[in-house]
């Protein structure tokens, strides 16, 4: 059983660095590998001696990039040298548990050189992308081998203010400083090592409405000069936003922020006529990423209200989905979130009623609000087929599935997509723990301390690349088996609106 006293092993190179570290850890073992390692006899006896401990190299580094500033901590995602390149895994792990210390950390590359690097070579290896230069770290990794590893190094001197600036001192007694308080990290991240076994939910990520909403907006990014504007986020995922916005494409809040004529991209989760009514008074030129699923909920609003029913939308207010279609029919749609909110339902005629439901909404919870309905509306009319779509239903099987097996489950998806959310749900009701995070960097390590493991699944915004991010991350704690655990195959499949059909 590992104690505190002996969780993990830091090696430093140089003596202040290692004060420095000790003053911040409750336990550990602190090992001195003298400037250039050289010392490294020390570092191979604590090695033989605690076989299976966790290792962090800590010290200080030079920044070759412009927006490392004296203090701040570099988290190697790599370490590259002469020799070849040494990968850490488990970077944006560490790195998040030292920002939520209020630390300023950096993850990227990082180079090992025999020697003090000045400018123009410092220059030179920016160019590759490493962030930041020390002397050891790559000749300590050989030493450590394959367990798990991380090195973090607080930054002394900048591009601009070279080792011989008279600002090295306070650089130095800030990167000192930073080293003190990276011990509770540090801690966190050798008790959440360990061999994992993860469960992969399938399916999960994108769903064929989401894949076609993106490659509308990815055709017209190739096919036009930016901007392209598209109205709201086309799906609800930071990271199909942030890269679509790099590329080009502009994403509004309303119609007026985008100028006469121009294209205008209508999101994956529809919206009221009014909208499009502005659009064409407007003279914009709309292409409509509204998935056809969504689309048929519209279809089925209009038809129940031209039938003179009171329509029940089932779902969440405020949801971009749920005011697109609430919008078909303002005046005869009434929205209903809660099973309780039935018995406060006044109708004109409780023999002319009807009801539809939000596509990405927990099934059980959806049946219940119908079940309510049906309960006091004998008359209540519904959808052939369930408004919740293949996809929804898909991904909350497969992951009550994992649930099952899985000690904690993480859902890669954004805060305000209603579908990622309601997979987090599901879980939990299996009795499993489960978070949401938008990317690898919102994990929290105190979850994976003790956990064997873990379920993994995506929303149907969230790109595969994330979950990807994820298991990799993991492998950097131990050895990672994922297995595929798939309880339904999907084959549905849109086709693109004739604006971007052909390529
Ligand atoms: O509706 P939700 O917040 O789940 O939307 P996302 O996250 O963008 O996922 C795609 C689903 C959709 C467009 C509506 O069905
Ligand atoms: Fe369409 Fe369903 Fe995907 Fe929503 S979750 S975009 S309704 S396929």
């Amino acid at each position: 059983m590992t104690t505190p006293d002996d969780d993990l092993i830091v090696v430093s190179p140089l003596l202040l660095e290692a004060l420095s570290v000790r003053r911040g850890l409750s336990g550990g073992r602190v090992v001195l590998a003298g400037p250039h390692a050289r010392r490294s006899s020390r570092v191979a006896r604590a090695l033989r001696q605690y076989p299976d401990r966790p290792v962090a190299v800590a010290g200080v580094a030079g920044a070759l990039v412009h927006d490392l500033k004296p203090g701040d901590l570099v988290v190697a995602s790599e370490v590259r040298s002469a020799q070849g390149t040494h990968h850490c895994r488990s970077a944006p792990l560490v790195a998040a548990q030292l920002r939520a210390l209020g630390l300023t950390v950096h993850v990227g590359p990082m180079v090992e050189t025999d020697h003090v690097v000045w400018q123009p070579e410092g220059a030179r290896l920016a160019l590759d992308g490493a962030i930041a230069v020390d002397m050891e770290s790559s000749r300590l990794l050989d030493l450590i081998g394959s367990r798990p590893a991380a090195v973090v190094r607080a930054v002394v001197d900048t591009p601009t203010r070279s080792l011989l600036h008279p600002a090295t001192v306070p650089g130095g007694i800030a990167a000192l400083r930073s080293l003190r308080a990276i011990g509770p990290a540090l801690h966190r991240w050798a008790a959440a090592t360990g061999d994992r076994d993860v469960l992969l939910a399938g399916p999960r990520s994108f769903c064929a409405g989401v894949e076609r909403a993106v490659e509308i907006v990815e055709r017209l990014l190739d096919r036009h000069a930016p901007p392209v504007y598209v109205r709201k986020q086309i799906v609800h995922n930071s990271r199909v936003v942030g890269d679509l916005e790099r590329r080009g494409a502009v994403f509004v809040d309303e119609l007026d922020e985008v100028p006469e004529n121009a294209t205008v991209v209508f999101s994956a989760h529809g919206v009221s006529p009014a909208v499009r009514d502005e659009a064409d008074e407007r003279g914009l030129d709309v292409v409509d990423a509204t998935c056809p699923l969504v689309a048929k909920v519209h279809g089925e609003a209009r038809r129940y209200a031209r039938d003179g029913d009171t329509v029940f939308l089932i779902g969440h207010a405020g949801h971009e989905e749920v005011e697109g279609t609430l919008g078909e029919a303002p005046d005869r749609t009434v929205l209903v979130e809660r099973p309780e909110d039935v018995a406060g339902l006044e109708v004109e005629d409780p023999g002319r009623v009807s009801y539809l439901m939000q596509t990405t909404l927990a099934l059980d919870e959806a049946e219940e609000v119908a079940d309510a309905l049906r309960d006091r509306f004998p008359a209540l009319r519904g959808p052939g087929s369930d408004d919740i779509c293949y996809a929804t239903t898909n991904r909350q099987d497969a992951v009550r599935a994992v649930a099952r097996e899985s000690e904690l489950v993480l859902v890669a998806g954004s805060a305000n997509s209603s579908n990622s959310r309601r997979l987090v749900e599901v879980a939990q009701r299996e009795g499993t723990r489960a978070y949401l995070v938008d990317s690898v960097h919102e994990i929290d390590l105190a979850w994976l301390a003790g956990v064997r493991t873990i379920g993994l699944s995506a929303g149907a915004s969230a790109p595969t690349v994330l979950v990807d991010e994820i298991v990799d991350a993991l492998a950097g704690l131990g050895a990672v088996e994922a297995r595929e655990r798939t309880t339904a195959t999907e084959t549905v499949n849109f086709s693109l609106p004739k604006e971007v059909r052909h390529r």
